[in-house]
């Protein structure tokens, strides 16, 4: 009989959890930043944990991962150079590196533990760090971005919350920096929460990118294991438009992205067209 008495439970705000059943526990430890735990799961196969709060799983990581990186590389016609600032499970890397433009593709990830341990734990995601073209760096993304400046034709915030090392992803001053990386035609996306969970950190973020980057896009995609499933990407862009440009799909195999859930997902709901609207 299967043990019904484990669970995890994220503790998404004061009123809200999702539970999944868990089997084992594979791995605990705290790092320098974070608390880190990896567990087995009966519903999404291996969970990945920071701090208490889902980062990614087994079945549902490919519509995050594909959604952070596609919408941005179908946008840009070119795009060589890219930049990841987090996501050092190596999902966003493993989706860009599809891109047969790309030439370099840089992972700055402040917590050199989640990266080794998702090579162990989640090879399947992890798998893209190996490749030649990837260069993978244990660095404070803000850091990085104030040293590499007008480098990368597009940056990728990968960020957990915007709790612990990850307050500064979501602040203007390093949206500026984000800007200052990017070449004369860049453009970034940051995973940017719920519409239903995170109303005025959607408004804040979305007023901030709009006062540093001349287009401002939200997105959207459905995420089962993250708070409320429906979740906010936001784009900011020097030149190009995710619908007037949209390049051709460039990448087979998606399970996720396609171009017509491309054009879909800027499609907002009144909801939440209303909270971006100032
Ligand atoms: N690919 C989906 C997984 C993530 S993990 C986000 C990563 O951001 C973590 O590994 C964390 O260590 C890293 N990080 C946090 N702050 C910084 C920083 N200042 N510089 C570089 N890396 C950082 C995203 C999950 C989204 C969860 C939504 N609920």
């Amino acid at each position: 009989m299967k043990n019904a008495e484990l669970w995890f439970t994220e503790y998404q705000s004061d009123n809200l959890s999702i539970g999944l059943r868990i089997n084992k526990t594979i791995h605990s430890e705290v790092t320098e930043f974070q608390t880190l735990d990896i567990m087995e799961t009966e519903q999404y196969g291996n969970l990945l944990v920071l701090d208490g709060c889902v980062m990614t799983t087994d079945k549902d990581e490919f519509v995050y991962h594909e959604m952070i990186s596609h919408v941005p590389l179908h946008t840009h016609p070119n795009p060589k150079r890219v930049l990841v600032i987090g996501g050092g499970d190596g999902g966003a890397i493993r989706e860009i590196i599809k891109h047969p433009s790309v030439e370099k593709a840089v992972l700055a990830e402040i917590d050199g533990r989640v990266i080794e341990t998702s090579k162990e734990y989640f090879p399947q995601i992890a798998s893209g760090l190996a490749d030649p073209r990837v260069d993978v760096q244990v660095t404070d993304g803000i850091q990085y971005v104030k040293d590499h400046k007008g480098e990368f034709d597009v940056i990728l915030v990968d960020s957990t919350d915007p709790i612990g090392p990850a307050v500064g992803l979501f602040a203007r001053d390093f949206y500026q920096l984000v800007f200052e990386a990017l070449t004369d035609d860049g453009l970034f996306v940051a995973q940017t929460e719920s519409p239903f969970a995170n109303q005025k950190l959607i408004s804040q973020v979305n007023a901030d990118i709009k006062s540093v980057f001349p287009q401002t896009h939200m997105y959207l995609a459905f995420i089962p294991t993250y708070p409320t499933g429906m979740w906010s990407f936001t784009m900011g862009s020097k030149k190009y438009n995710p619908l007037q440009d949209q390049q051709p799909q460039r990448v087979t195999g998606t399970k996720y992205y396609s171009s017509d859930v491309h054009k879909g997902a800027f499609a907002l709901p009144p909801f939440v067209q209303e909270l971006i609207k100032g």
